[in-house]
């Protein structure tokens, strides 16, 4: 088949890009044509997005796309965080960050209400403070939410701007904390339970569907007149579990960037009790697959390190390669402690952290990122570890997409500390995932299996065997109180 073109637009936590695939037959090779940063906005009422900054360079994407001749558009981002619009289409307000702390003690208390043991036999998710659902329990009774005709995530708004359709695409409604990770419909009164309208909620769409055709304005600007917009898997972590190139069922997977989502795929959600207490969440991925994971850390703790350290992302390189010769198993952390999660001076929280728990805090910077790197690690096997227990699995390999892919250090304490090789790459796996999904729509590719025999026999992908050092890290473990 003559290869063809489509335009990915992946949003990320911090930043953005415009991505050009071209697929068919034996082919599969990735452009980027334009890339941005996405940098949060505070003001007095809370973290915000650049939301209009971010569809500006959406559309200057797009125009860098359109010599390609795109057979059609494709949008995802980050999860859980929405627009409110009236009923005139009017965004009601710019929509929050989801590390904005107005949920604080909100999520808690609400889950409390509904009841922990309920949400998670209905929506199968994990807890989280910043789900979709404790977002609007904060708003309740809030100017917007009582104005408010439609929820937007925040890939449907683009999509709404770029098309003027409304829907809701399913992998990311997934997140909200008001789906049905079974049945794969809206749970409408967990929406009126928290004070918020159910017909707020938009119809639902599976990805490889046609949201419609780019309005008159951003075709004029973007060039790509008469040009669809294809639903896909709009949640980037969904995307990206469909860039794992993974060519074995009994793997595991991180999505490796801001967070890491670590897990496996499953044929339908697992509730058990055991999955609750372990706070696992079945989100959804394409073809009726569920993402059965967890949320890590992630790379945020190093990125919001170097901000404190007024270091920009070009500087990290050579400071991994300091942390790789920095004293092993000196100083450990919980990544996913809460006080990690809103921007501030993580080394700080770290120092406060170890003080607590009667450790020597690291001193220097390479000696910090030693302990952010071997604690994700351990947390790596932690999650995987107890994935495949909970659902009787054997792993073989983990496969690290995204942007973690590229950290060396990283790959290889994860093997070390899982026992298991680690297959890194593709660091676009979202885009790649986001590319896939519409040229399926396009008749290109086959199943979930063949898209992936594709990438892995096109993309690069390096192989970091386990160093063979189980009890060090059985007792790393241990000296955190998880084993
Ligand atoms: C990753 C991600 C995670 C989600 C978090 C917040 O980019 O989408 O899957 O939990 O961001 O939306």
């Amino acid at each position: 088949t003559e290869p063809r073109s489509f335009a990915a637009v992946d949003l990320g936590a911090s930043s953005g890009r415009v991505v050009v695939g071209r697929v068919g037959g034996a082919e599969l090779a990735l452009e980027q044509a334009h890339r941005f940063p996405n940098e949060p906005v505070r003001l007095p009422g809370g973290l915000h997005w650049d939301m209009l900054g971010l569809y500006r360079e959406v559309l200057r994407g797009l125009r860098l796309a359109a010599g390609h001749r795109p057979v059609s558009v494709g949008v995802d981002s980050w999860a859980v965080d929405y627009g409110l619009l009236d009923a005139t289409g009017a965004l009601l307000g710019l929509p929050h960050h989801y590390r904005d702390t107005r949920t604080d003690g909100v999520a808690a208390r609400t889950a409390e209400e509904l009841g922990s043991e309920r949400l998670y036999a209905l929506t199968g998710m994990q807890f989280l403070p910043f789900t979709t659902v404790f977002q609007l329990a904060a708003a309740r009774d809030s100017a917007a939410l009582d104005a408010a005709a439609t929820l937007l995530l925040v890939p449907d708004l683009v999509n709404y701007w770029l098309t003027g359709q409304i829907g809701a695409e399913v992998t990311n409604a997934s997140t909200t904390g008001m789906l049905d990770a079974a049945t794969r419909a809206w749970l409408p009164g967990l929406a009126e339970a928290v004070g918020a309208r159910p017909a707020l909620l938009p119809p639902l769409r599976e990805p490889g569907t046609t949201v419609g055709e780019l309005l008159a304005d951003p075709a004029r600007s973007t060039g790509l007149t008469g040009t669809p917009v294809v639903s896909v898997a709009s949640h980037d972590t969904a995307s990206a579990v469909i860039g794992v190139p993974a060519t074995t069922p009994e793997f595991g997977y991180i999505s490796c960037g801001t967070w890491s989502l670590a897990g496996l795929e499953l044929d339908a959600p697992l509730r058990t009790e055991g999955a609750r207490r372990a706070n696992f969440t079945n989100e959804l991925g394409v073809d009726d697959t569920t993402r059965f994971l967890r949320n890590v850390m992630g790379l945020w703790l190093v990125s919001e390190s170097m901000r404190t350290w007024g270091l920009d992302a070009a500087a990290l390189p050579a400071l991994v390669d300091r942390a790789a010769a920095a004293p092993a198993f000196a100083a450990l952390v919980d990544p996913d402690d809460p006080r990690f999660l809103a921007p501030g001076d993580i080394p700080a929280r770290i120092d406060a952290y170890c003080r607590e728990t009667g450790q020597t805090p690291p001193r220097g910077r390479a000696a910090v990122l030693r302990c952010i790197l071997e604690s994700l690690a351990l947390a790596h096997r932690r999650t995987l570890r107890t994935a495949a227990v909970l659902t009787g699995r054997d792993l073989r390999v983990v496969h690290i997409v995204g942007g973690g892919a590229r950290n060396a250090l990283l790959c290889q304490l994860t093997a070390d500390a899982l026992g298991l090789p680690v297959l890194a790459g593709p660091v676009e796996a979202t885009a790649i995932g986001n590319v896939m999904v519409q040229a399926r729509a396009a008749g290109l590719v086959g199943d979930l299996a063949g898209m992936r025999a594709l990438i892995a026999a096109t993309q690069e992908v390096r192989r970091y065997e386990p160093r063979g050092a189980e009890a060090d890290w059985a007792a790393a473990a241990a000296r955190i109180g998880w084993e």
